[in-house]
């Protein structure tokens, strides 16, 4: 796995092509597509480091990132978490580079709910299965996912400057569980739970396939093309801190 996805992020830079045509002719709309999907996080410096494109499927080359996203495997892991016939809804990818910090104390839900409330679509928490799938391992000291268990069935406070985040305090008695993993492990994980990650402090940058699954009953045209059309609307200027 780890050696197809670095050969498909090679490939999508080679046909990039820098010299033919001259990168001066890249359009402003270009220019403006790729601003639409690079978001950052801050390093230890306070520098905004691109560390994510958010959707990456449709970028030249991402053969492989598709099929993990869309191959039998995944679906079938999604399937067998919501019991139902699934669909892809939404699909990132993330690579931290060292000292690159990590994703502040949230859950996915509160994000999707104002799409769903938006474009006046159900489909509820309960509904979605996020996995997370390590192309690079990813060792504690990475930064890797942690999870605070239980945290799905439980209401908390929200963060006053970011209603759709989760008060940090709330937690604060409590230990998350880090997972390390290794390249081609995948993590399945609830809308719900409250999640977050430490800064890289490992030597070496990690990358992730994030993708979450819906069940295909929630058609509407295609559910990955309706959220991604409100989602780049919606995110205009980019924001960049948000998962
Ligand atoms: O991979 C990470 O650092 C965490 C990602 C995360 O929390 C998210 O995408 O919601």
């Amino acid at each position: 796995m780890r050696q197809q996805l670095d050969t498909a992020a090679f490939i999508a830079l080679r046909e990039t092509n820098f010299s033919s045509p001259p990168a001066r002719s890249v359009s402003r709309e270009d220019s403006r597509r790729v601003e639409l999907r690079a978001f950052g996080r801050q390093n230890d410096e306070a520098e905004l480091i691109p560390d994510r494109l958010d959707p990456v499927l449709d970028i030249v080359g991402a053969v492989h990132l598709n099929q993990l996203a869309r191959g039998p495997k995944s679906i079938a892991i999604a399937e067998a978490m919501l019991q139902k016939e699934a669909q892809l809804f939404r699909c990132k990818f993330i690579r931290k580079t060292p000292n690159t910090h990590g994703y502040i104390l949230h859950a996915d839900y509160p994000y999707w709910e104002v799409f769903e409330n938006e474009r006046q679509i159900h489909i509820g928490a309960e509904n979605y299965v996020t996995l997370l799938i390590a192309i690079d391992e990813a060792p504690l000291e990475s930064g890797p996912l942690e999870v605070y268990p239980g945290t799905h069935r439980e209401n908390f406070g929200r963060d006053p400057t970011e209603p759709r985040d989760i008060d940090s305090q709330a937690l604060a008695d409590r230990d998350p569980v880090a997972i390390p993993l290794d390249s081609g492990d995948v993590v399945a994980f609830h809308s719900q739970i409250a999640h977050q990650s430490e800064p890289n402090r490992s030597r070496q940058s990690r990358r992730v396939l994030i993708s979450a699954y819906v069940p295909k009953e929630h058609m509407c045209g295609e559910l990955y093309d309706e959220y991604y059309r409100w989602y780049l609307r919606y995110s205009s200027p980019p924001r960049s801190e948000q998962p």
